[in-house]
């Protein structure tokens, strides 16, 4: 089997704990995988001559992290992918940032890891790159000589282009996607949307399949959803400690009815939008008092970041009113924690409830909607209550499907949901695990990497390749160049 190269902002430790899908969907389909990855290792050096690899082995996985300076931290992560990216593709124009140091940040980082990647591939590699913190790497890559087939898959969503607009290098962005071989999507909607850029802005056409001819260049877009691995996660959730934790979180005097909300602390997850709608259900149907809670697991994350820090705020708050107000002696609406949990509790905690309740204002795929499916008892399971904004409900379609900014929507489904008859219940259940299961992790990353094979030269490796390597850095070079105004014709 090839080596599979993947390159992501954190290369995550197969033995800890994480609140982030992009690591969890990876390691979950890596079994058995020869493969190298590549990323940061959370650590943060004063200046560049500080920057040393660390390399660690796992099995079949060879990790290679290293530090960035506190510059690149600035500029790059915080700066670029965190203030602009994120709430670009997220349709959050009014949080993003956008300024010149922090996009030059983003591009220092890209070629850094380049060239890491470069010193350290066999001609044989497959190369993936993983999410927005690296879209120009594979034209980076290209400059440098690499001929290998070349991949990237967009966890978050793709914007559209009238959003995308808003970013001062929009062409250079897209065009950097364009460098690859394959692109993947989570859903027809992102994919959809890039072709309507590269097709609207830079001159593309599509071609027959999944191909679109850009500037003389061919680039394949698939839609691929990410997935995780249902053996392991039903096998966790059926376990003797689940059964008994469940036991636990039923035990007599304690509600009846359980909510659970899983998701790291961010603006596009509706957490507050969620909070509300619960208190709405309260209000609605007085008949759950004392009887429904809502368990809101919700560790922190970018807190250094002051839009994340004030929903923490928010949230604290929130909880803090809805307990007051509808609260008791014996009865807690609200459980909120605030810290990561185990998978293994995590997984007892979806089967143990009633109502997996996921509602977020956006969101590229949503895993936890994944998990809690695959969690339930299939005699009596609980309902998914889906927002209509995650990527997951173009496929999750026997989820209760609601729209998160409509607190007396949610409030209506989540009431639904917990009065469902078993029948319904098991029947909207048995469609929705068999989707989950069809399109686990494995089957993403296997469903990816072939596309992305069927783009392997058969002279990769010889010597003749030279002048092809060379044809290819002179296409990608003026991707490197400073950056470009979004008038300036572009020839990928
Ligand atoms: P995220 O937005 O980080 O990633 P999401 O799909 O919501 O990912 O998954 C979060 C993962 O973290 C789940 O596996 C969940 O169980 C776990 N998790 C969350 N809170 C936890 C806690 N407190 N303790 C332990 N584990 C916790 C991005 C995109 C998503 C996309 C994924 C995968 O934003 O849209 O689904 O990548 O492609």
């Amino acid at each position: 089997m090839q080596r599979l190269v993947i390159v992501s902002n954190r290369a995550p430790r197969p033995d800890e704990v994480s609140s982030g899908g992009l690591g969890a969907c990876i390691l979950d389909a890596l079994h058995d995988h020869d493969a190298a990855w590549f990323g940061w290792s959370g650590d943060l050096v004063s200046n560049e001559g500080e920057i040393s690899t660390t390399c660690a082995r796992y099995d079949q996985l060879t990790q290679f992290t290293m530090p960035m300076t506190e510059r690149d931290y600035r500029e790059h992560y915080l700066g670029f992918c965190n203030a602009a990216l994120w709430p670009v593709h997220h349709h959050r124009l009014d949080l993003a940032r956008f300024a010149p140091e922090c996009s030059e940040g983003y591009r220092r980082v890209n070629r850094r890891f380049a060239r890491k990647v470069m010193s350290n591939l066999h001609a044989n590699d497959l190369i993936w790159v993983q999410d927005y913190h690296f879209i120009p790497l594979g034209a980076n890559l290209r400059m440098l000589g690499a001929a290998n087939p070349l991949g990237f898959f967009l966890h978050i969503p793709f914007p559209t282009p009238e959003v995308l607009l808003a970013v001062p290098e929009h062409i250079w962005l897209v065009s950097s996607l364009c460098a690859y071989d394959v692109v993947g999507f989570q859903t027809n909607t992102d994919r959809q949307n890039f072709c309507r850029f590269v097709c609207g802005f830079l001159g593309g056409e599509a071609m027959s399949g999944n191909a679109l001819r850009v500037g003389g260049k061919i680039v394949t877009a698939v839609v691929c959803p990410a997935g995780i691995d249902t053996d392991s996660f039903y096998g966790m959730a059926t376990s003797r400690r689940a059964a008994l934790q469940i036991k636990q979180l039923r035990r007599d005097g304690e509600p009846r009815i359980n909510i659970i909300g899983v998701d790291r602390q961010d603006y596009t997850k509706g957490l507050p939008e969620r909070l509300r709608s619960f208190r709405r259900l309260l209000e609605l149907y007085p008949q759950n008092h004392k009887a429904a809670t809502l368990m809101q697991i919700a560790p922190p994350s970018h807190e250094d970041v002051p839009a994340y820090a004030q929903i923490r705020q928010e949230l604290e708050g929130l909880c803090g009113e809805i307990n007051g107000q509808h609260g008791d002696v014996d009865w807690t609406p609200v459980r909120y924690i605030c810290r990561n949990v185990a998978r293994e509790a995590l997984a007892a905690l979806y089967r143990g409830s009633q109502v997996g309740l996921v509602t977020p204002l956006r969101d590229g795929m949503n895993l936890v909607a994944k998990e809690y499916v695959i969690a339930q008892d299939e005699d009596d399971p609980g309902v998914l209550v889906l927002s209509r904004f995650a990527g997951a409900a173009e496929d999750l379609r026997e989820a209760l499907i609601v729209n998160p900014y409509d607190p007396d929507e949610v409030a209506h489904a989540v009431q639904r949901a917990i009065t469902m008859p078993r029948e319904e219940r098991i029947e909207r259940h048995q469609a929705l695990a068999a989707r989950v299961r069809e399109r686990d992790a494995h089957n993403w990353m296997t469903g990816f990497l072939r596309v992305l094979e069927a783009e392997r030269s058969p002279a990769l490796g010889c010597d003749y390749l030279a002048p092809m390597q060379q044809r290819r850095r002179a296409r990608y070079a003026w991707m490197d160049a400073r950056p470009m105004s979004a008038a300036s014709s572009v020839a990928v």
